[in-house]
């Protein structure tokens, strides 16, 4: 507290500390056979990118093997990893995409 504690006279303050939610990176994943264009579509279409941002990403994970593609709260990263590997999916396509804590 403020008035002065213990047996010295010295007086503490605690600073409470705001308690942020964890945020999660969702990691999109380089693979031979995923075509360039369906990966720019991914982009655009479940993380709001525009075509020209979405060609960029695209390529730095074409390049590099991995990048990541946003940062969320633990609900929205499951739900875009999910929307994004039920898409690879029914396309056939084995594009993966994974989530790690920040
Ligand atoms: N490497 C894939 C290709 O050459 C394109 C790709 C990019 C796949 C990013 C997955 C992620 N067709």
């Amino acid at each position: 507290g403020d008035a002065p504690e213990g047996e010295t006279g010295v007086i503490t303050k605690t600073r409470p500390r705001t308690q942020r939610p964890p945020l999660y990176k969702v990691l999109l994943l380089n693979d031979d056979y995923t075509p360039m264009e369906f990966v720019v579509h991914v982009l655009e279409r479940f993380f709001g990118m525009t075509h020209a941002q979405a060609f960029e990403l695209m390529l730095v994970v074409h390049k590099k093997g991995v990048a990541v593609v946003g940062v969320f709260s633990f609900e929205v990263a499951e739900t875009k990893v999910a929307q994004v590997m039920d898409f690879a999916r029914r396309h056939q396509h084995p594009l993966q995409c994974t989530m790690e804590k920040e």
